[in-house]
């Protein structure tokens, strides 16, 4: 047959409605993909993210085929593999002489101007389409930004609201109120009842990457045993299906706990599926939104969840393309510090980050409050390479994607963007850990303890940075308070803390 369209679908782009296969049509286009050394290997994944997205895409093309498509796919061992998007792209071309190719544009700048530089230098025919998974275009998001003497998540947010009517009462908010989060801050306890999560067994596909990956990226971080990611659109959607129905109601109250022995809690797991494309952001909210309006879910549940995919993940996304591709390295606090080792061999004595960067190494996943306020707050308040930081959440989430993690890392955690994204950064101590966790119980370190030996690091480390960023920090009225805290201490006790958090920094490497 000869090739009209060639589309390619590339490994997060796992949908049949993709923008690149609208108007498609399976007697004259092909399908292909492509697994390739190049994005094996831009950071050093964790070896579970790989075999999730390598068995997703491999799913994904006999989905497609099962739907009458010619699929024209690389695997990462077949002999002749060139490693490179491009370097697949023009193998493919020189075989099938498609008229053009059709492609939805990539999620990162990196990948963006790798094809466009391509384009261009070879002179084919590559026709790039706007990605319409999203609420916000580019364009959309650079209006709603324009004039804006700061960016802001809660109007954007609200925004979005309206244009997708969720949780909306004819123009107004449902409930009177467009954000619950007040009411998402309970800590969760020990005696709670804790939703079951079965996971999905892998079948034979999955079994021959885990195989593929255990072989090629054996020093890669990370577990592979105990694999539990849906790969297939059903399954993705019996687990959207699950949470909506057992899970969802409370969502909200306990957003933001954690517990030893506890890695998912309330929490969806759906963003590794909605990220690649097995679940449409969207219709996940609408399922959501429905849900409460049938009475199976409370306001601040739905609420809290629609908020962070139609608001934040919308948000970051805009924040990240707003930007040019030098975003990820931006650094206004100015922080040095090379990444501690435990970030990659949890070899330290910190109870909360043990338990996080563990969770992350056995699932290549953590929840939000434990990705901000553990590990987030840690770097911040050390100081640690904003850069060194972004590569690290990069590689070890099987979510991570650099349009979404990199405006939380650079942005959202470290204030490296000098406040573009959010007003203030998450400086908190060791005691909003001790309140919304349990995890001190079991520290080497002492929650209450705030300098000397065995003091929670967090402790002074918190004030060291306050002390540290003065300047920039205490007219900002979301955190001047601190600074009048800071002020009315004894010089002595400012002292002790100071003195304390050196002796951390100085020992980063052994906490
Ligand atoms: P739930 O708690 O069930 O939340 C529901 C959904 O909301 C998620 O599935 C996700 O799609 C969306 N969401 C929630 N918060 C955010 C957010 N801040 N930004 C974007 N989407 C959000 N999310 C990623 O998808 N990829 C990343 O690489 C990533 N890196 C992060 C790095 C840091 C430092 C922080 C603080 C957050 C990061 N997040 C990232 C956001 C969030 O932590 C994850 O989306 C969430 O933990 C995924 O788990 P879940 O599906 O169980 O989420
Ligand atoms: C993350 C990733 C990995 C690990 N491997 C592949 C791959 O082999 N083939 C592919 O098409 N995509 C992969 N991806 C996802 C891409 O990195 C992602 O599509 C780009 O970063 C654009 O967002
Ligand atoms: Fe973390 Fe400090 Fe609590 Fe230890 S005492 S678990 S270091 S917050």
């Amino acid at each position: 047959m000869s090739v009209r369209n060639l589309i390619f679908i590339l490994g997060d782009q796992l949908s049949p409605k993709m923008s690149s296969l609208a108007e498609a049509d399976p007697s004259k286009d092909v399908i292909f993909m492509c697994e390739v050394a190049d994005e094996t290997s831009y950071v050093p994944h964790h070896k579970k993210k790989i075999a999730y997205i390598l068995s997703a895409m491999r799913h994904f093309k006999h989905e497609m085929e099962a739907a009458g498509w010619t699929v024209h796919y690389s695997r990462l061992d077949d002999d002749g593999n060139t490693g490179s998007f491009t370097g697949e792209l023009i193998r493919i071309a020189d075989q099938l002489k498609p008229e053009k190719i059709i492609l939805t544009e990539a999620g990162e700048w990196r990948v963006k101007a790798l094809f466009e530089d391509w384009a261009k230098a070879s002179g084919t025919a590559l026709e790039i389409r706007p990605d319409t998974r999203f609420i916000a275009s580019h364009e959309d998001f650079t209006s709603w930004a324009r004039g804006r003497k700061v960016l802001r998540m809660e109007y954007f947010y609200r925004e979005m609201r309206k244009k997708t009517g969720l949780l909306m009462e004819g123009d107004a908010p449902a409930g009177g109120q467009w954000n619950y989060d007040s009411e998402n801050r309970k800590p969760a306890s020990d005696d709670l009842f804790m939703p079951k999560r079965d996971g999905f067994a892998p079948d034979n596909v999955t079994k021959e990457v885990i195989d593929l990956v255990a072989e090629r990226f054996s020093d890669n971080m990370g577990e592979l045993s105990g694999y539990w990611f849906p790969v297939t659109r059903a399954d993705a959607e019996a687990a959207r299906a699950h949470f909506i129905k057992h899970i969802l109601p409370d969502f909200g109250d306990y957003q933001d706990a954690m517990l030893t022995g506890q890695k998912f809690l309330y929490h969806s797991l759906l963003s590794p599926c909605i990220n690649n494309g097995l679940l449409d952001a969207l219709e996940t909210c609408q399922l959501v939104d429905e849900a409460w309006r049938n009475g199976k879910a409370p306001l601040n549940a739905a609420e809290g969840f629609i908020r962070q995919i139609i608001g934040w993940r919308e948000y970051v996304r805009g924040i990240y393309w707003l930007n040019g591709p030098d975003y990820v390295r931006k650094n206004a606090l100015n922080a040095s510090r090379p990444l501690p080792h435990y970030f990659w061999d949890n070899d330290t004595d910190m109870a909360c980050m043990k338990a996080v960067i563990g969770q992350t190494l056995d699932e290549a996943y953590a929840h939000h409050i434990q990705r901000l306020i553990v590990t987030g707050v840690f770097c911040l308040l050390a100081g640690i390479d904003p850069y060194e930081v972004h590569e690290w959440y990069l590689a070890v989430y099987a979510d991570a994607y650099e349009w979404v993690e990199a405006p939380n890392v650079i942005g959202m955690i470290l204030y490296a963007d000098g406040g573009q994204l959010g007003s203030k950064p998450y400086a908190a101590s060791g005691a909003y850990i001790n309140k919304m966790s349990d995890y001190c119980e079991s520290c080497a370190y002492s929650a209450t303890k705030k300098t000397g030996e065995k003091a929670c690091p967090f402790n002074s480390l918190y004030w060291h940075f306050l002390a540290r960023h003065r300047d920039r920090f205490e007219k900002n009225g979301r955190i001047s308070r601190a600074y009048s805290t800071w002020d009315r201490m004894a010089p002595d006790k400012r002292s002790d803390y100071l003195k304390t958090a050196e002796t951390y920094l100085d020992r980063i490497e052994t906490l």
